[in-house]
């Protein structure tokens, strides 16, 4: 089947939006943001140049994209890190060039203020993903250069970078979410799924049924349905329409052989088959470097899934994600997103007067999550905590949640320290709220129901007498400019 060619080309605000994956590599080569690596192994050496130049210097480094992998056909490639930067990010959101953390965080808050939609996929009868098919007994999934991403993982993940799309039988909901995926053999996979999960939630209502659950696992894709995939979309939400409004138009789907379920017709690499729950097919699965940064989850028995089906474009793009302690390959883009998401939700939970927020990448973009806000009433302060460590998108697997002053740039970590050392009492300004939703990847919990407990601090100005808080001591706007005005040479470098 010959290419198909993208037609369709969407503008939004002057931004022209992408068609596909390969769209989006010409795009980043373009801004200098791609770098071609030749020759690695993928036992190790490209997850490895993935966690190093991928995950350095958050929200500057490159992608990167390994090609003429060891064992391999020249273009069965992998792609790593692929929004995970200022420019990428905003290239694969449709945002204006940003400066900074927050412009970010505000472009997508303004989106989800002024015009977004969800808007459902567009089912096509054929794409790019249906030129090569494999089935049944020529499934083979060492076919692709799949990664053995850590030392110590308990098998190669061939879903990391991954959206794993299944539909609930009851309702039709489609939940399309990253959850990785271990090669057992060449046509089963394990699959690893956190309980409170939607995917989890779905599967089990085939489980209780003695039904097997269909599943399409597409291991190569448009960042944006990755960036839906992980973040915590609502239920009932599909991942799909979530990730088509962001772009503006829909994503095509072809209806897949076995089940019916859309296979994202510009993925690059598509499983279909089954997961079975009964607990003789369970086979081990991990353990596996996680995104806390450590492999707190072990091994453990997990449901299998059977590949009856492997769709894929000539020369695929496996797409991979690295978890390790932070920075990971992909958690700046995470931490706006994710910030943006809790922004979002808090706002039209009521709460007024945010000014920006930013889940820190130290904190693996969930476990350190700063809230700045203009405190307009009493009580404000800890309506905002509360929330943003509740909310849908903040509460699976948070620790702390500091609220600061609309002064302070929630993004920036000195400043935040600042505020945590002198504005904040600890014994009355920290709060705890226990046995909330965490998952068994949480260091700090060692068995079900796999509960954790987190702080809120306050480090804002005391309502009370936040009118007669000691002055900042800081040269003010005007002086500053008027001396940088008199001695420019002195900031000429700055
Ligand atoms: C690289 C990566 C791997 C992930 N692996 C898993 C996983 O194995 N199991 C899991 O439950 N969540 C995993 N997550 C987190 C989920 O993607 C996230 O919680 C998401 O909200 C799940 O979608 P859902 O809300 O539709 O269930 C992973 C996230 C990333 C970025
Ligand atoms: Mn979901």
């Amino acid at each position: 089947m010959s290419e198909k060619k993208p037609v369709k080309q969407y503008k939004r605000k002057n931004i022209t939006r992408h068609v596909d994956l390969r769209d989006l590599l010409e795009r980043f080569e373009e801004i200098g943001e791609l770098e071609v690596v030749e020759g690695a192994d993928w036992n190790l050496e490209l997850a490895t140049l993935g966690e190093l130049v991928c995950a350095r210097n958050p929200g500057r480094a490159p992608a990167l994209l390994f090609k003429n992998i060891k064992d391999y056909p020249e273009n069965f490639r992998i792609l790593s890190g692929a929004a995970n930067s200022f420019k990428r990010l905003a290239i694969v959101l449709g945002f204006p060039e940003p400066k900074t953390e927050l412009d970010l965080v505000q472009s997508y808050r303004d989106r989800m203020k002024i015009d977004f939609k969800l808007i459902p996929p567009e089912k096509v009868k054929t794409g790019p993903i249906l030129e090569n098919i494999d089935r049944d007994g020529d499934v083979d999934l060492y076919k692709f250069p799949v990664p053995f991403i850590h030392e110590h993982d308990g098998g190669r993940y061939i879903g990391t970078d991954d959206v794993v799309i299944m539909k609930d039988p009851d309702s039709g909901w489609i939940n399309a979410a990253t959850y990785r995926v271990m090669v057992q053999n060449k046509n089963t996979t394990g699959i690893w799924m956190s309980p409170g999960k939607h995917g989890r939630m779905i599967r089990e209502k085939y489980f209780e049924k003695n039904k097997p659950c269909p599943v399409l696992i597409s291991c190569g894709q448009d960042p944006l349905l990755f960036l839906a995939g992980h973040s915590e979309v609502d239920h009932n939400i599909s991942e799909f329409d979530y990730a088509g409004g962001h772009r503006g138009f829909p994503f095509e789907t072809i209806p897949s052989e076995l089940h019916g379920l859309p296979i994202p017709a510009h993925a690059e690499i598509v499983l279909e088959g089954e997961i079975y729950g009964d607990q003789e097919s369970a086979q081990t699965e991990g353990p596996f470097g996680e995104f806390m940064g450590y492999y707190a989850s072990d091994a453990s028995p997990q449901p299998i899934v059977k590949i009856r089906r492997v769709y894929y474009r000539n020369d695929p793009i496996l797409t991979m994600a690295v978890p390790s302690r932070p920075p990971s390959n992909f958690t700046f883009a995470r931490s706006a997103v994710k910030s943006a998401m809790i922004w979002d939700e808090i706002e039209k939970a009521g709460l007024p007067g945010v000014n920006g927020i930013w889940c820190h990448e130290a904190g693996a973009g969930r476990l350190f999550n700063v809230v700045s806000i203009k405190q307009m009433y009493p009580g404000h302060v800890k309506q905002a905590a509360m929330l943003a460590a509740n909310c849908h998108s903040g509460n699976y697997a948070g620790r702390w949640v500091v609220v600061v002053d609309e002064d302070i740039d929630p993004a920036n970590i000195f400043d935040v320290i600042w505020a945590m050392s002198t504005r904040c009492d600890p014994p009355s300004d920290t709060e705890f709220i226990h046995n909330s939703w965490s998952t068994p990847l949480d260091t700090m919990l060692r068995e079900p129901p796999y509960h954790n407990n987190r702080g809120i601090i306050d480090a804002c100005r005391p309502w009370g007498w936040k009118d007669d808080f000691p002055t900042v001591a800081e040269s003010s706007p005007e002086l500053k400019s008027q001396v940088m005005e008199k001695w420019p040479h002195l900031f000429n470098k700055v």
